[in-house]
């Protein structure tokens, strides 16, 4: 029997202040009509961008026993999505949560967070990029930015580099096992604006979607770019509509947040802007390339 409403495994860490990955993941899917069932890897009084001195409540072993008791449950999930992860033990317990919890017609997403601009994250270091690396091969849709997409190929990074050869290295991953593709971070060397760009490696098709950069940035964008992406493929709207939605809405967000004074290091006030996600995308400007 089909689950009443659409059910996705969230597994991400809790951060009390500071919009960022569950405060991110739970209220946009939810607004989107989509029940979220958090696994959570850590509970934190701060996301770590920006704050000193945080609280930090690893919960690995605790995920063991979650695990545990939702497999005794029999709970079906129509998607799985997981984001910053904090340990190689936490990405081989994902990596078994998928493997016991798949379905078919199910979404798997993986977000590796694991660097930008060229940079690792502080916590982040080769075991993690390998075994993200494995953990990818399990997803069915991946989002990294252009430095992990770099990082998860085996290439230098360069912010200079050609669109043939993100086309190249997207290709590359996805002969790994993802079957949708989707680069964040990425400039349009011509125009100075940003871009995402996604491949459906089952047709082959390469779509990107482009908007004006804005000169700040603020933590916990990417958790809501790949949250929009998944409602929006869970709600059966075609992929390049899934991107151009996603990069509009956090456009919208930033925006919208970005007009007020506070301080960025709190993140964009999704909770002003969560309402469009109902309507229809506002414009449709995805292009084939
Ligand atoms: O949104 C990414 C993220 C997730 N989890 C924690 C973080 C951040 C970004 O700063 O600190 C704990």
């Amino acid at each position: 029997m089909q689950n009443m409403i659409r059910r996705v495994a969230a597994i991400h860490d809790l951060s009390g202040f500071g919009k960022a990955s569950l405060t991110i993941v739970i209220p946009t899917l939810s607004s989107m009509g989509i029940q979220v069932c958090p696994l959570p890897t850590a509970i934190l009084s701060t996301h770590t961008g920006g704050f000193t001195g945080f609280s930090f409540l690893d919960l690995t072993d605790e995920m063991e026993k979650i695990i545990a008791h939702w497999k005794t449950v029999g709970i079906r999930f129509e998607a799985i999505y997981s984001g910053f992860l904090g340990s190689p033990r936490q990405i081989d317990i994902v990596s078994r949560f998928i493997d016991d919890f798949r379905g078919e017609e199910q979404l798997i997403v993986v977000d590796p967070v694991l660097a930008d601009d060229g940079e690792l994250y502080q916590t982040m270091g080769p075991e993690m990029v390998e075994g993200m690396g494995r953990l990818v091969a399990k997803a069915n849709v991946v989002t990294p930015n252009l430095t992990e997409l770099a990082l998860l190929v085996g290439e230098p990074y360069r912010e200079e580099v050609s669109l043939d050869e993100i086309k190249r290295w997207m290709k590359e991953l996805s002969t790994k096992g993802p079957k949708y593709i989707v680069v964040t971070s990425v400039p349009v060397q011509e125009t100075g604006q940003a871009s995402v760009i996604g491949l459906d490696a089952q047709s082959n098709r390469f779509w990107r979607v482009k908007n004006e950069k804005v000169p700040v940035s603020y933590p916990g964008t990417g958790d809501t770019f790949t949250s929009v992406l998944l409602g929006s493929m869970m709600r059966g709207e075609s992929f390049p509509t899934a991107l151009d939605r996603a990069v509009q809405f956090v456009s919208l967000a930033i925006r919208w947040s970005f007009g007020f004074n506070h301080e960025h290091r709190e993140g964009v006030a999704i909770e002003a802007v969560l309402h469009t996600l109902q309507q229809h995308t506002p414009s449709y400007t995805y292009e084939s390339v």
